[in-house]
């Protein structure tokens, strides 16, 4: 398998959980701006969204949506217990909360990167993060992970975007069990991989 990602990007979640499951896979590094791939070919042709994370299979056959991904992953190696079985109630947290990372945090996130969103709209962006976070630091008090005990894919996805918070001037230290589940995973051994293979350590 192949994971076409960007260091830091929402694609470090699918990186992160491979690493976790332990099969084996490659990295390429996208070049966004330009839509290129680490080989210099058209990205447009690998995934016409022209977003990561893609994940290619060994078929050739291309994944896109990082939630899908983590999930598709997550089922191919069951035995690492990242998602809970399919039809089963833990399964349905875990997706309960990755729709929520997704359409909650990771989309409010984006137009905080981009220059030429209006400071009103950052401004909205932000104190809707910071409810989310609210609810979300509530949520942790007593767990270490957001489903109870176990790491799942849900944690992994979202790491990956809490981590974008000082970058876009979002305290997250004021939420002090979301500061402790932060480094909580920043302490697993796959994720400083992960991590160090994006260059991000
Ligand atoms: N719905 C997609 C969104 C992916 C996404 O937003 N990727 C960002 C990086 S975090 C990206 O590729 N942005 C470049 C662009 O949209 O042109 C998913 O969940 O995988």
């Amino acid at each position: 398998m192949k994971l076409y990602f960007l260091p830091g990007a929402c694609s470090l979640s699918p990186h992160i959980v491979l690493r976790e499951t332990g099969v084996n896979f490659e990295l390429e590094k996208v070049n966004l701006q330009e839509k290129k791939t680490g080989g210099g070919g058209d990205y447009l042709a690998v995934n016409p969204k022209g977003q990561v994370p893609v994940l290619e299979l060994d078929s050739g056959e291309t994944l896109t949506e990082g939630p899908v991904i983590v999930l598709y992953l997550a089922d191919q190696t069951a035995g690492a217990g990242l998602a809970g079985a399919p039809g089963t109630m833990e399964r349905y947290r875990v997706q309960e909360w990755l729709n929520h990372i997704t359409s909650e945090l990771h989309k409010n996130y984006s137009p905080l990167f981009r220059p030429a969103t209006p400071d009103a709209y950052k401004d909205i962006a932000r104190e809707n993060l910071s409810k989310r976070y609210d609810w979300i630091n509530e949520h942790l008090a007593g767990k270490p992970y957001l489903t109870g005990d176990k790491f799942t894919v849900a944690d992994a996805y979202l790491f990956t975007v809490t981590r974008w918070a000082p970058r876009v001037g979002i305290d997250a230290a004021k939420w002090p069990n979301v500061a402790a589940f932060m480094n909580r995973v920043a302490a697993r051994p796959k994720v400083q991989e992960a991590l160090k293979a994006e260059g991000l350590a």
